[in-house]
């Protein structure tokens, strides 16, 4: 009897125990399922209006803005004091030469005179006169005609002629205003003798081309020398020459071999005086 007694009450404490287990375990397991529903589902309420928080820093500046219209006219300033004196201005153009005044009276007679050779003293005076003539023509030889390397590039001459080849590069009425400075003219080739001069100057000096004193300025076709003088039967053009090229060739070269060409007047070229060594 104690035997099965004892065993009942093992039996009933080993149930209890068992089902105090279950309960446990599924309270616990309750719990755990009520806390993870309340964070998910269901949010809080919106809370109440915090206070004004504190004036914040200033902010950064804005960008430059876009420029603005351009304001109105100024009003007219108030007038200036007098300036300086200016400077002198340039001297103004000689005038024009005034006319002849009346004549006056007549002055007090002179003294008497003592008499004199008188004719003897003009003669004098004229010879004179004849030989300051002279000395100046020699000494605007000199001064001009006589080749300086500088400038001429090479001379000929005949017995009444002398022709130089000037070294610088001008137009023609440039050339023969030179020329003309110098007591001379731009070559003018009126023979044969003449024209082989000048040639030879050319070729001499190494040279193609130079002006020579022959154009058609004044009227086209109508050749003359530089001394205004028309051509006569000697010419020396070249085959097709003149042709008035371009419309605007009214001055003439001479080439090397002697023949002429006529050229533009604006062009520049070496070229050759003439004077007279009578005359100069
Ligand atoms: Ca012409
Ligand atoms: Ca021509």
């Amino acid at each position: 009897m104690s035997m099965m007694k004892n065993g009942l009450s093992l039996s009933v404490v080993l149930l209890s125990t068992a089902v105090l287990s279950a309960l446990r375990s599924a309270h616990l397991q309750h719990i755990a399922e009520e806390a993870c529903s309340v964070q998910i589902m269901v949010p809080g309420l919106k809370g109440d209006v915090g206070e004004k928080g504190e004036k914040g820093a200033p902010g950064r500046p804005g960008r430059v803005g876009p420029p603005g219209e351009k304001g109105n006219v100024g009003d007219k300033g108030t007038k200036g004091e007098m300036g300086r004196h200016g400077k002198i201005g340039p001297a103004g153009l000689k005038g024009a030469k005034g006319d002849i005044g009346e004549q006056g009276p007549p002055g007090p007679a002179g003294e008497t005179g003592t008499p004199c050779e008188c004719g003897q003293m003009r003669k004098r005076i004229g010879e004179m006169d004849i030989m300051v003539a002279q000395l100046t023509n020699e000494l605007n030889f000199i001064k001009y005609a006589l080749p300086s390397p500088a400038v001429v590039a090479g001379t000929k001459e005949t017995d009444h002629k002398r022709y130089v080849l000037q070294r610088e590069e001008k137009q023609y009425t440039d050339a023969q205003a030179y020329c003309q400075a110098k007591g001379g003219t731009l070559a003018m080739p009126k023979d044969e003798v003449a024209n082989r001069m000048i040639a030879s100057c050319i070729s001499d000096a190494g040279l193609t081309r130079a002006f020579i004193g022959i154009n058609d300025l004044e009227k086209e076709g109508s050749f003359v020398y530089s001394d205004q003088s028309p051509l006569q039967t000697f010419n020396k053009w070249r085959s097709g020459e003149p042709n008035n090229a371009y419309d605007e060739e009214d001055c003439a070269e001479m080439v090397a071999s002697g023949g002429w060409t006529d050229v533009a007047c604006h062009i520049t070229m070496y070229f050759v005086c003439e004077f007279d060594k009578e005359t100069i």
